[in-house]
């Protein structure tokens, strides 16, 4: 019988194998098989909303590496622990395994459009997994040897042989990963695909929109530098072959468009900044960009909206959902069903092959990556995915700033330095941004900003402040916005839920 230390090893090499095999398998039988991406979604999806919005928070962009991480750390720490406790009479790390194999299968027929043999991959990899860990538990590898054999080469034989098996399962995995990316990805399909020529072009950006003389943010944000928020732990691979969009619901008659149907539709291109609820003060969730598509209004005439409608509820190929005011969607604001981001096809993790865009509202109630669904309902009916982990219903974005220059704690040499960031009202627009250096306690009064031009009231607004260095040590800059309403942005402070943070902007820098 192997020793404690070695059956923990047994374990995790069990382990590896059960998803390696699994992994691999799923390559073949087709995305919905994927244990690992259906495990990893529940765990998402049963996450508290407020856990996850810490997520975001701290790990941002990198949230799904983290808990791909995290759920790999405890699925080892959990094998080793109870193969650590397993003898030929009582099979603990087996029965382990086998429980983890029935959770894998759980989610996986959870997931929208899974069938019994999605499962297979998982019943199949749990079996080697339980196989392997009785095998290497067996003492067939160390019982085996000659009379006279001694401990250390037996030990020995059997961590090459708990190796081997470790190396395998991991080996399979990643065989598993790549075989999967490759089948699936619809990058090909991205490539070929030449945006429609604009009918209504965007408004030209003026030079004068960014101001000169300071490393802010870019007035365009690049594609590859644009926020990803989204609850999808494998981007969804969706061509454009596939993609259909369904309209019901309140409707006079239901329509599934295909994406070659959107050709009969004008080509409108708009200028939009999205935002994060999520985003903190001074956070970096927050984008724009030029986005072609189709006007929202004109597919959903085609349908026929009953008047009681107060709500669009979007729903992606993943199932997330967004509850949308058919207001927004209806008035004359540019709302899209975006193809196009900067002149590109919409990048995979942005939404290809279509998803909305709506001026105005944060991303969570409107902006549905990989959309193929567009039900009209009512607030007091439906609910969407953040709205039903406390988020607010309704989600217009609020009025805020940030500032870019100077970074918290850089050092500012004495004499003329210029400051500056930017600011949102999305579909208000930004009227005046106001800078404040080293108040309230110190002499610092409010003092307008210089703004680079309004490019639209959906776009953000980028601002500088030329300022003299003229007293040495530590300062404080707080910002804030006032929108076209004549509304200036709030100091109290609000945490992102239940609808958006609030509160100044403020950094602290040094003068030398
Ligand atoms: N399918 C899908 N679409 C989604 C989300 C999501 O989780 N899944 N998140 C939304 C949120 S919260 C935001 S802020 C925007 C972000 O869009 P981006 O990733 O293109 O910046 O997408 C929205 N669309
Ligand atoms: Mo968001």
């Amino acid at each position: 019988m192997a020793g404690r230390e070695s059956r923990a090893m047994a374990g995790i090499a069990a382990a590896a194998v059960a998803l390696g095999v699994t992994q691999v398998l799923a390559a073949v039988i087709g995305p919905r098989a994927d244990a690992r991406t259906a495990v990893g979604s529940a765990v998402i999806d049963l996450t508290p909303g407020p856990v996850k919005e810490w997520a975001i928070q701290t790990f941002g962009a990198a949230d799904k590496l983290v808990l791909s991480v995290m759920v790999l750390v405890v699925i080892a720490v959990l094998a080793a622990a109870t193969a650590a406790l397993e003898t030929r009479r009582v099979p603990v790390g087996s029965v382990a395994i086998a429980a983890a194999g029935i959770a894998g299968c759980v989610a996986v027929l959870s997931r929208a459009g899974a069938t019994l043999t999605d499962v297979a991959p998982t019943v199949i990899g749990t079996a080697c997994g339980v196989a392997v860990l009785r095998l290497l538990v067996s003492g067939r590898f160390t019982d085996a040897g000659q009379v006279g054999d001694d401990g250390p080469d037996r030990g020995r034989r059997l961590s090459l042989v708990t190796l081997g098996f470790l190396g395998a399962g991991a080996l399979t995995g990643v065989a598993g990963v790549v075989l999967t990316r490759l089948t699936t990805s619809v990058a090909g399909d991205r490539n070929a695909f030449a945006l429609p020529p604009v009918d209504v072009a965007a408004p030209p950006v003026p030079a004068t929109v960014q101001p000169k003389g300071v490393a802010l943010s870019s007035f365009i944000t690049p594609n590859a530098d644009f926020y990803r928020i989204d609850t999808a732990l494998a981007v969804p691979q969706l061509s454009r072959e596939d993609w259909q969009l369904r309209i019901h619901g309140m409707v006079d008659r239901e329509i599934t468009y295909r994406f070659a149907d959107l050709e009969r539709f004008e080509v409108v291109e708009a200028l939009v900044t999205l935002t994060c609820v999520s985003n903190p003060v001074g956070g970096d969730l927050v984008g724009n960009a030029a986005w072609t598509g189709y006007r929202v209004r004109d597919l959903l005439a085609e349908a026929g909206i009953h008047p009681d409608a107060d709500m669009v509820l979007s729903k992606s190929i993943d199932g997330f959902t967004a509850g949308t005011p058919v207001e927004a969607l209806t008035d004359d604001r540019a709302s899209l069903l975006a193809v196009g981001m900067n002149g590109e096809p919409l990048p995979t993790e942005h939404g290809y092959p279509a998803r909305l865009v709506v001026p105005g509202l944060y991303g969570y109630v409107s902006a549905t990556k990989w959309v193929v669904d567009l039900e009209l309902t009512r607030f007091d009916r439906a609910e969407a995915y953040w709205t039903r982990l406390g988020w607010s219903p309704r989600g217009p974005i609020k009025t805020e700033s940030r500032i870019d220059v100077p970074r918290s704690g850089q050092q500012v040499a004495l004499g003329p330095v210029t400051f500056g960031g930017v600011a949102w009202a999305q579909h208000r627009g930004v009227r005046a941004v106001e800078v404040r250096i080293d108040g309230p306690d110190g002499e610092g009064d409010w003092q307008q900003a210089e703004l680079g031009t309004a490019y639209s009231n959906d776009t953000w607004r980028l601002w500088r402040f030329p300022w003299q260095a003229t007293r040495p040590g530590l300062h404080t800059i707080a910002v804030r916005a006032t929108d076209n309403t004549g509304e200036t942005q709030t100091a109290d402070f609000a945490n992102p839920i239940p609808d958006g943070a609030t509160g100044w902007h403020t950094v602290g820098f040094s003068v030398k």
